[in-house]
């Protein structure tokens, strides 16, 4: 009987390394896989992207957007909310400025029209995201 209980505690001791060393090893994967994506995003591919330039505090938080609601976002474009671009098919995308500056002074000007935006685009957690090269309106294609 002693003999037994002895048997199972060492079974116990056992099962728990065990599980301890397989959760560490997921562990040690997942972040392997984040380390992985990382590598991935910062090659992102240049692309050309159209679509109109939002702000993105009213357009996420109310939908607004367009010629009617262009003075509004002018202004919070000009007071530094982000600034975005919304494909026709409803995609959005946040717009990061070149050197280490945000995109609104270079887009603020296109403010509720269609541009042309070329530039590395990448994902992550769910948001688009288009690191502005170049851009262009519509209009004067
Ligand atoms: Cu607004």
């Amino acid at each position: 009987m002693r003999y037994l209980r002895f048997a199972a505690f060492i079974l116990m001791v056992a099962l728990t390394t065990v599980s301890m060393s397989q959760a560490q090893s997921m562990k040690g994967m997942k972040g392997m896989n984040d380390m992985h994506m990382m590598n991935m995003s910062s090659h992102g591919k240049t692309a050309t992207i159209q679509g109109e330039v939002v702000d993105l505090s009213c357009y996420l938080t109310a939908g607004q957007h367009g010629a009617k609601h262009a003075s509004c976002a002018r202004k919070c474009i000009d007071s530094g909310q982000p600034v975005g671009i919304l494909t026709k098919t409803g995609k959005v995308y946040l717009a990061i400025g070149p050197n280490s500056k945000p995109a609104n002074k270079l887009l603020v000007q296109y403010v509720a029209e269609q541009v042309e935006v070329t530039g590395q685009l990448n994902e992550r957690g769910g948001m688009e995201e288009v690191s502005v090269k170049k851009v262009e309106p519509l209009s004067s294609k």
